[in-house]
């Protein structure tokens, strides 16, 4: 199996770009993003200790994610490998992740790193805000803590990953096929 990360700030583009590269390469997509929303929209009670946290732009603790990413890796079968969206974004987060992976015959093959510049991240966020209705895209203050939050607590494991020779970075500005193709020709590359 070959597992990637995808990943960059809010809005850089990680889960447009994820829901078609797994299915081009017949990956399962784990969007931590998309787990968090959906125990919100079933009203859990994690649902509703999550609302708040993600509503304000921060993380939430990294139990939480590392659990539910635990559980979708026992529990799916069947593709060339795994694409992490969205996860991880702590150190610590990557840490559980390479040993959740190692004790499973597996490892991070290839973490792809979208680059794209502020203004445009703010621009798109607003504009998902109109569709989407997330309260964390309607607010540019909240937009600003989620890319502060990126800066300190996930960026770092840019660094980590350069270290052990699996960091890929990808120009994520242009359109949705043009950075779909730049992503697709590194991921040929492993699969
Ligand atoms: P996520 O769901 O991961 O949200 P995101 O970073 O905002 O989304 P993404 O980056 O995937 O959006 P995309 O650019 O594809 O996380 C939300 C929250 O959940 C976090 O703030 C946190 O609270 C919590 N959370 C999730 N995972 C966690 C973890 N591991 N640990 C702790 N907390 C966690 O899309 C943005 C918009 O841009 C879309 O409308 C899209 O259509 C548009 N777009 C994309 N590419 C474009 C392009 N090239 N041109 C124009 N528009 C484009």
């Amino acid at each position: 199996m070959v597992n990637f990360l995808i990943f960059g700030p809010p809005g850089s583009g990680k889960g447009t770009q994820s829901v078609r590269l797994a299915e081009k390469f017949n990956l399962i997509h784990l969007s931590t993003g998309d787990m968090l929303r959906a125990e919100i929209t079933a009203g859990t009670e994690l649902g509703k200790k999550m609302s708040l946290i993600m509503s304000k732009g921060e993380l939430v603790p990294d139990e939480v994610v590392i659990e539910m990413i635990a559980y979708k890796i026992d529990n799916s079968k069947g593709s060339a490998g795994f694409l992490f969206d969205g996860f991880p974004r702590t150190v610590a987060q990557t840490i559980a992740l390479e040993k959740m992976l190692n004790v499973r015959g597996m490892k991070i093959d290839s973490m792809l790193v979208l680059d794209v510049d502020h203004d445009e991240l703010v621009k798109r966020l607003i504009a998902r805000a109109e569709l989407s209705g997330r309260p964390d895209d309607k607010d540019p203050a909240v937009i600003e803590n989620r890319i502060d939050v990126y800066k300190e607590k996930t960026e770092p494991i840019i660094n980590y990953c350069r270290e052990k020779g699996i960091y890929q970075p990808v120009k994520g500005m242009g359109t949705i096929e043009d950075i779909f193709k730049r992503l697709a020709d590194q991921m040929k590359e492993l699969i």
